[in-house]
C-alpha cells in the first residue's frame, strides 16, 4: 500500500479460469515436519488452509527440505476437479523471493496412485486439473528455486474443488472502475475479492477521492437469482491494516435489467451479510455510494464478495 497510481481510467478485466467448481473443506492437515514456531509465529499444516496468504505451513528438515510433504484430509471422498496452490512464503513480495519456492511437486491421492506437477516460478496462485477421487491430497516437494537468503519450503496455502456445483453465483469475471497498482505486499487487482482469502483485497487507485463513486462489476455465468451479497468490507489482512484502509457503508447495486437496489454495508472487519430482493441478472454492478476514511490510507479496499 505505498505507491499510488491510477492504472486505468475504466475498467480492469480479470477472467477467473474456472468453470463451476466447489470448493471442498479441508478436515485436517498434517505434515512430515514441521519448522519450529519462532516469535508465536506458527508454521502448521493447517496454516494452507486458513484463508490467508499470510500464513503458511514450512518444513522442519535441515536443508531443502525434499521429501518433505503436506497432506490435506478431506474427511469424505470427493471427485478431485482443481488443485489450487500458492506456493512459498506469500507473507511479503520479499520473503517470498527470500524463500524457497516449490518447484516440482508429488500429488499422492488416497487409493495410492499419484501425479507429479510443476509450478512455475512465479508469484502467482497456480491451479492444476485432475479426475480423481481421494479422500486426501498429499503433496510432496519434489524439488525447489531456491531462495535467496533461506533454505527452508513453505506452502502458504492450498484449495481443493470438486466437481459439485458451487455455492452462489458463478463469477465469470470482475471489472474495476480503477486499481491500486501491485506494491511489495502484492496485487490489488478486482478478482482478489474472489479468491475466498481473507487477506487478498482489491483497493481502488484513484488518487483523488475516499472511493466514493468507485465500483466493481461482477459477470456471471449466464443468469442467476441472487439476494445475498457476503463480503468482508476494508483490509482484512488484520485490525491495524484494517484501522489503515477506507470502508464502504453504502453501496448501490446495478442489475442487468437496468434495476438497482440501494444497500447498507456494515463498517466491520468481519464477514458479514448484506441481503436484498431477489433479482434474475447475468451481472451487478455494485456502486460505493459512501465510504469511512481510515488512519493511513485513503483508498477503498474490498477483501471478498460473493453473491448468492
Ligand atoms: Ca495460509
Ligand atoms: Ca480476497
Amino acid at each position: 500500500m505505498k505507491a499510488q497510481y491510477l492504472l486505468a481510467g475504466l475498467a480492469l478485466v480479470v477472467a477467473s479460469s474456472s468453470a463451476a467448481a466447489k470448493r471442498v473443506d479441508v478436515d485436517s492437515s498434517s505434515a512430515s515436519s514441521t519448522f519450529p514456531m519462532e516469535n508465536n509465529v506458527s508454521y502448521d499444516a493447517d496454516r494452507t488452509s486458513d484463508g490467508r496468504l499470510s500464513t503458511a505451513w514450512v518444513e522442519g528438515e535441515e536443508g531443502s527440505g525434499l521429501g518433505s510433504w503436506l497432506e490435506l484430509d478431506l474427511g469424505d471422498e470427493h471427485q478431485v476437479r482443481k488443485v489450487k496452490i500458492w506456493g512459498g512464503m506469500w507473507y511479503s513480495r520479499e520473503y517470498w523471493h527470500r524463500s524457497n519456492r516449490p518447484k516440482e511437486v508429488e500429488l499422492r491421492w488416497s487409493d495410492g496412485t499419484n501425479d507429479v506437477i510443476t509450478l512455475a516460478d512465479e508469484m502467482k496462485a497456480q491451479e492444476f486439473s485432475f479426475a480423481k477421487r481421494t479422500s486426501t491430497v498429499r503433496l510432496r516437494i519434489k524439488s525447489v528455486y531456491p531462495g535467496s537468503t533461506w533454505l527452508d519450503t513453505p506452502i502458504s496455502e492450498v484449495q481443493v474443488f470438486d466437481g459439485e456445483p458451487q455455492d452462489g453465483a458463478v463469477v465469470r469475471s470482475i471489472a474495476g472502475s480503477t486499481e491500486l497498482a501491485p506494491d511489495p505486499d502484492g496485487t490489488y487487482e478486482p478478482f482478489n475479492v474472489s479468491d475466498g482469502l481473507s487477506d487478498s483485497m482489491w483497493c481502488e487507485g484513484n488518487e483523488e477521492g475516499d472511493g466514493t463513486g468507485e465500483w466493481l462489476e461482477f459477470q456471471f455465468a449466464g443468469q442467476q437469482r441472487v439476494n445475498t451479497l457476503r463480503l468482508i468490507n476494508g483490509i482484512g489482512t488484520g485490525l491495524p491494516y484494517w484501522l489503515k484502509g477506507n470502508r464502504a457503508v453504502a453501496a448501490t447495486l446495478a442489475f442487468s435489467d437496468g434495476s438497482t437496489e440501494r444497500v447498507s454495508i456494515r463498517n466491520t472487519m468481519l464477514p458479514q451479510e448484506v441481503t436484498f430482493p431477489s433479482h434474475l441478472t447475468s451481472s451487478v454492478k455494485v456502486t460505493f455510494d459512501e465510504v469511512v476514511v481510515g488512519k493511513e490510507y485513503n483508498d477503498l479496499c474490498l477483501s471478498e464478495a460473493h453473491f448468492e
